[in-house]
């Protein structure tokens, strides 16, 4: 299979659980200014919405939407450690994570990479929302060393990733010292000093 990502962006959360589950996969880069994958090929064929990930299987069939990349990857593997099996409470936990951080926090980001955003906009509405759900987080972090408690599970590497991006959006977490002690923890696995070293990011 092959994982289309760009550098440090959401892609980067499926790339985690791909390393995580030691599975074996290709990888192509594409450039989201332009919609080329590094081979030249027109991206927008793989996603016709123009946006990483995108997991294409060795059958052709191409998967997209992050949080369902990273479920079909760590079931492929039958990783319930990182993902609970279907039935089971604890997945329908993860589950919800999922859709927490992509939702309140993945797209509570978008405007702050997107030149049309007013910056009154930017500072009072987007990054205030988001240090809301940060300071959420923070509280979840002063007693769980993961969002499932002790479990790294695939909603780690999909909130790992989207923290990386709070120097860079200039959304200051600083002070939530819970959350940037999980960061740096989450930071610290293998599986995720191997994704950044791949996609070229600073270890
Ligand atoms: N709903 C998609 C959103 C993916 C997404 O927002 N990807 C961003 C990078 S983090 C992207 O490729 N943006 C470029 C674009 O939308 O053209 C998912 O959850 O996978």
């Amino acid at each position: 299979m092959k994982l289309y990502y760009t550098p440090g962006v959401c892609s980067l959360s499926p790339h985690i659980v791909l390393r995580e589950t030691g599975s074996t996969f290709d990888m192509e880069k594409v450039d989201l200014a332009t919609k080329k994958t590094e081979k030249g090929a027109d991206y927008t064929k793989v996603n016709p919405n123009g946006y990483v990930p995108a997991l294409q299987l060795d059958d052709g069939t191409v998967l997209t939407e992050g949080p369902a990349i990273v479920q079909y990857v760590a079931d492929s593997k039958n990783a319930t450690s990182i993902l609970p099996k279907a039935g089971s409470p604890e997945r329908y936990k993860v589950l919800s994570w999922l859709n927490f951080i992509s939702t309140e926090i993945h797209k509570g980001f978008s405007p702050l990479f997107w030149p049309s955003t007013p910056e009154d906009f930017k500072e009072g509405t987007v990054r205030a929302r988001l240090l809301q759900r940060f300071g959420f987080l923070d509280k979840h972090f002063a007693s769980n060393q993961y969002l499932m408690g002790n479990q790294f599970t695939v909603a780690d590497a999909y909130l790992y990733t989207t923290l990386t991006w709070s120097g860079g959006a200039k959304v200051d977490i600083s002070g939530l010292k819970n959350l940037v002690a999980y960061r740096d923890r989450v930071a610290a696995r293998p599986s995720v000093q191997a994704a950044r070293k791949a996609e070229g990011l600073p270890g």
